[in-house]
């Protein structure tokens, strides 16, 4: 019998590129989606045909319960939550809500109504945040530096303390930054990547960027989501980083996306503080050894592939648009 999974998030980034492996695979695919007032599927829309949706909230106990008795998956992905940074400090209550409370919401549904249920918690390295070593592993502390940081440090544990209280197959996938052309307009990796095309399509002449010297280990989300389906693959639930082991300056990722199109960054970035954060984590650089040697996983887009795959595709949706 196929297998069947259940995707918290499937309307978003990587909960589209999840769905797609899942299907590949054979799996019955189900993903619980809010109640919009306009429905917000563009991700989703070439597999709406393949894959079953259920309404539900991470706010709302019941509707993750519901959910889950429709479902009856054998796997669980958390993959929702309010995911970006800035907003996490002008609605930081909101953001523990979905993002912190959420998870217990969830695993309490999964609990109560099936507990051999395999879960799958969407951690972040972002919980890192004022690193206390380079790089960092499954054995760093933790020093969030954000309202979302620190939301997501309670669901990494809660999803541990879940594993040791009830023995849960529950697992908590700490994932660097990974992009995609489906990646939402605001982050930078987009944000650059969509204004480059704008600029070079002569749709706009400026950029205005916040930090450039922040670093990041940027990978392709494609591949990161092969790796959250690894994890729940394991006899034993256990916590994995998952990294390029690479890391990169915000001015090298806006230097090789206008250099990709033949133009030079400095005549068009200009710095604006509207973009610069209350606290920054500087610099994130993740150790993948215990993912490489126990999972098999190893990522297969370098930075370079990543922004110029990213530029291209900004290219194409937007020459459409052109005129
Ligand atoms: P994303 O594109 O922002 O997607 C977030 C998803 O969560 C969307 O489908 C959104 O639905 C849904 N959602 C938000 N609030 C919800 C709620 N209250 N109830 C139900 N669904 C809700 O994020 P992503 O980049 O795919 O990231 C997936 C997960 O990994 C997130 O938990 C994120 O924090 C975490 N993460 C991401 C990265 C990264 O670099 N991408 C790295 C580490 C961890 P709508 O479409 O209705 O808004
Ligand atoms: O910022 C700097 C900014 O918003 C990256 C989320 O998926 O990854 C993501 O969080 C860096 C920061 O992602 C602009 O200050 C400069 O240092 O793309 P971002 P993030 O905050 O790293 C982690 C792993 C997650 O878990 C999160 O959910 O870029 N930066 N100028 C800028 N950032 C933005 N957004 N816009 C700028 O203009």
């Amino acid at each position: 019998m196929a297998k069947r999974a259940l995707i918290t998030g499937v309307s978003g980034q990587d909960g589209s590129y999840l769905a797609e492996l899942l299907l590949d695979k054979g799996y019955e695919v189900w993903g619980i989606v809010r109640r919009l007032s306009a429905e917000n599927y563009e991700r989703i829309e070439h597999i709406l045909d393949r894959i079953h949706l259920v309404q539900g909230d991470l706010l709302d106990q019941s509707s993750l319960a519901s959910a889950l008795v429709q479902a009856e998956p054998d796997e669980v992905y958390n993959l929702a939550a309010q995911s970006f940074v800035p907003t996490s400090w002008t609605q930081p209550v909101l953001t523990a809500e979905f993002t912190s409370v959420g998870v217990t919401r969830l695993l309490e549904a999964v609990r109560t109504v099936n507990p051999r249920i395999r879960f799958y918690q969407a951690s972040s390295s972002e919980m890192y945040g004022k690193v206390r070593a380079v790089p960092q592993d499954e054995e760093t502390p933790f020093y969030p530096r954000s309202p979302y940081g620190v939301a997501k440090v309670y669901g990494h544990f809660i999803t541990v303390n879940y594993r040791e209280s009830y023995d849960m197959h529950c697992t908590s996938g700490i994932l660097f930054n990974h992009e995609s052309p489906r990646r939402g307009i605001e982050f930078v990796t987009r944000k650059v990547s969509d204004g480059v095309a704008r600029i070079k399509l002569g749709l706009q002449t400026e950029l205005a960027m916040g930090n450039l010297d922040a670093q990041r280990d940027w990978g392709f989300a494609g591949d990161y989501v092969d790796a959250m389906w690894r994890m729940l693959q394991q006899d034993d639930a256990d916590d994995y980083v998952i990294a390029t082991g690479e890391t990169h300056s915000v001015e090298r990722l806006v230097e090789v996306a206008f250099a990709h199109v033949g133009l030079d960054w400095h005549d068009h970035v200009v710095l604006d503080d509207r973009f610069v954060r209350p606290a920054e984590v500087d610099l994130l650089i993740g150790d993948r050894s215990k993912a490489e040697a126990e999972l098999g996983w190893t990522p297969t887009v370098s930075f370079e592939e990543l922004v110029h795959m990213m530029v291209d595709a900004d290219l194409e949706r937007l020459d459409g648009t052109k005129g």
